[in-house]
């Protein structure tokens, strides 16, 4: 899929004040500082479209972006980050569990976890908590730049083996990088696929018109 537009739509704090936009969409979710926002900017190729920032915690809101006028990009806040009082750790959490679990919009769920590391138990439990989940999953393993091939990829076999010890889903692994722009094609065209089918523009009608032209 190639991105002709990515937009702005709107920001929201909770499911209830989501857009009521009939596109469908795919949201980024992953532990803050996993590269979120820097992969919603990678695949759009605009660099200060989503905020990104060294220190966790840079996204506070359930982001929207329309990609080609026809799906919503929905970049959430991430989980983990200690330094959010528990309060309003929970607040982050409830408020992104519900949009995940009540948002019929939602196709695909993209949960990142860093190349870097072994699985952690945090994104273990997320992933757990993903089973209950109505929505399909795929994972996107991140910064693959930042070590060897033979690393991340030790690390995504470690991934695999140990979901499926835990008796967990196994989905598709999609490696990137966000600053080498690696994984872009193929992340593309996964979304591509699980997207309800475009209808073509003015079909129908045109067919119509261009026979009552020819017959006048
Ligand atoms: N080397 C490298 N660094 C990256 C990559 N993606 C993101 N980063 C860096 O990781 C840090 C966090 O990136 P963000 O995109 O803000 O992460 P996030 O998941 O949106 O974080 P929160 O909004 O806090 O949940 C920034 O310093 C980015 O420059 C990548 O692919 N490679
Ligand atoms: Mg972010």
């Amino acid at each position: 899929m190639k991105i002709e537009s990515a937009e702005f739509l709107t920001s929201a704090t909770d499911l209830a004040a989501c857009p009521r936009s009939n596109l469908p969409e795919v949201a980024f979710i992953g532990r803050s500082n996993v590269g979120k926002s820097s992969l919603v900017n990678m695949l759009t190729k605009q660099k200060g479209l989503a905020k990104v920032s060294k220190k966790p915690g840079a996204t506070k809101m359930i982001n929207f972006f329309t990609m080609n006028n026809w799906w919503n990009l929905v970049d959430l806040p991430g989980y983990g980050y200690a330094q959010v009082s528990k309060g309003k750790q929970s607040d982050f959490n409830e408020a992104v569990s519900e949009y995940l679990m009540g948002r019929p919009q939602l196709k695909l769920i993209c949960a990142l976890v860093d190349a870097r590391a072994e699985p952690l138990e945090l994104d273990l439990g997320f992933l757990n908590w993903l089973e209950d989940c109505p929505v399909p999953h795929v994972i996107v393993l991140t910064k693959t730049d930042e070590v060897k091939e033979d690393v991340w990829k030790r690390n995504l076999a470690i991934y695999q083996e140990t979901l499926e010890a835990l008796g967990l889903r196994v989905p598709e692994f999609i490696p990137c990088s966000s600053v080498e722009r690696a994984g872009r094609g193929v992340l593309l065209q996964y979304i591509q696929s699980i997207l309800p089918k475009r209808q073509k523009r003015g079909s129908g009608t045109g067919v119509q018109l261009n026979w009552l032209k020819k017959r006048g």
